[in-house]
């Protein structure tokens, strides 16, 4: 239960000293580049109270404690699976396709051709699977190349929940239930439906899933939240859904989730049962649940924010008190883009994260143009500064922002309108 809060330690002393170094999978340069480096070797995860005291031990709890009794079985928990994946895991397991956008270069923290940092949980749904097991949770740090806001980070933490119904499991509280089955032969593929099941045996599935997460969210905040589902689209779901919490005026998704694909289960050796599966951000419950406004703060060492969260008492309640904000100031940056095409906005978002660190509250392109003469194109982004525990002078911004636009240049080939 400690690894998964420690991320920087247990990479750099686990896998990268013992493990990866080792076995050659991993060059030495790797870490010691861009927002990694900042990120996960110079500074520690401060996370760890926080996650633990809210949402992890809390989702767990309620797992074990309320929901189970509601007709869940047990769902054993994992939070100890190396976040160093094969591509074949994060991806290929999943049927994602190998033209899939979101295994982009520009997206992931690729290791090298086969090894990769996890972007999500489900890379292990399948082992876990494979392992026998119906009803697990699975919580770990997962990394990604993302956009630059309050609720978006390059590390932050997930839970997969996955839940496996057998005929009788899913049907036997039904009247008449022993008659019907989980499967349809030559079924076709539907909107509501995957091709091998039947739609009652889905419709009940999705009953169970979406009332399951419902009460979780509801015990976790209140019955009162505000939440609504979204329809949405993963590879390895279907139907499927996303969940949206109104945090602060704003929808904010929390989680992802779905009837599982078939074919995965079949690849696993669960050919003969139905499964949902869910992903979760912890960092966003916990910023639902304390009123936390901006995702850095996971990071920060000011004692202020970390010592609301601090000692032994799990249950002891804690009503968080907001840091007052300070004010942020905005610098724009515009450049024309390498005529070779190889501009991409992760790249240029994981420079701005790894130059100007968390100084950066958000990064947005304000303008695009291309010149009708040359072709060429142009950017302009605003990147928004904001300390979290003082407030930033006009010289120390200008520096930083001239940091970016420098190691822009050299790095990706910009050139700058500066
Ligand atoms: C997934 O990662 C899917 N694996 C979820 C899933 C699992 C679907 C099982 C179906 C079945 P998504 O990319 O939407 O989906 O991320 C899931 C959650 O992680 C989001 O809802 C959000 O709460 C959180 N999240 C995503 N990106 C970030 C980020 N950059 N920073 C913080 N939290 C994030
Ligand atoms: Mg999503």
């Amino acid at each position: 239960t400690q690894r998964v809060f420690t991320a920087e330690g247990y990479l750099r002393q686990r896998v990268i000293r013992r493990g990866l170094l080792r076995r050659g999978l991993l060059h030495r340069g790797f870490y010691t580049r861009g927002f990694l480096r900042r990120g996960l070797l110079r500074r520690r995860l401060l996370t760890s109270e926080v996650l633990r005291r809210s949402s992890y031990i809390n989702v767990v709890f309620l797992f074990q404690f309320i929901l189970g009794p509601m007709g869940n079985p047990l769902f054993s928990v994992h939070d100890n699976l190396s976040p160093v994946v094969s591509v074949e895991q994060n991806f290929d397991s999943l049927l994602i396709p190998p033209d899939h956008p979101s295994r982009k270069k520009g997206d992931n923290y690729y290791i090298n051709r086969t090894t990769m940092l996890r972007a999500h949980t489900s890379a292990h749904q399948r082992e876990l699977v494979s392992a026998g097991l119906d009803a697990f949770l699975l919580a770990g740090d997962v990394y990604r190349r993302d956009e630059i806001d309050c609720s978006h980070y390059p590390v932050f933490h997930q839970m997969e929940g996955v839940r496996l119904f057998s005929n009788h499991e899913l049907f036997s509280a039904v009247e008449g239930g022993e008659l019907l089955s989980l499967f349809e032969p030559n079924g076709r593929r539907t909107p509501q439906k995957q091709e091998e099941h039947s739609l009652e045996a889905v419709k009940l599935l999705e009953f169970n899933l979406k009332s399951t997460l419902t009460s979780l969210i509801q015990q976790l905040f209140s019955p009162e939240v505000e939440l609504r589902w979204v329809d949405c689209f993963f590879p390895f779901t279907h139907p499927s859904f996303e969940l949206e919490v109104l945090f602060r005026g704003q929808w904010m998704e929390v989680l992802g989730c779905g009837v599982m694909e078939q074919r995965i289960l079949r690849s696993a050796g669960a050919e003969h049962k139905l499964g949902w599966a869910f992903g979760l951000g912890l960092e966003r419950l916990a910023m639902v649940l304390f009123d936390i406004p901006d995702i850095r703060l996971f990071w920060s060492r000011d004692e202020r924010f970390l010592e609301q969260f601090r000692g032994g008492d799990l249950h002891r309640p804690i009503s968080f008190k907001p840091l007052s904000k300070f004010p942020s100031l905005h610098n724009d940056i515009s450049f024309w883009l390498p005529e070779s095409g190889s501009f991409s906005q992760n790249d240029f978002f994981d420079l701005v994260r790894s130059v100007g660190g968390d100084l950066v509250e958000q990064v947005t392109r304000v303008d695009q143009f291309t010149h009708p003469k040359t072709g060429r194109s142009s950017e302009c982004y605003r990147i928004v500064y904001r300390h979290m525990e003082r407030t930033l002078t006009q010289q120390e911004v200008k520096q930083t922002h001239e940091r970016i636009e420098s190691a822009a240049e050299s790095q990706l080939g910009v050139r700058g309108r500066y």
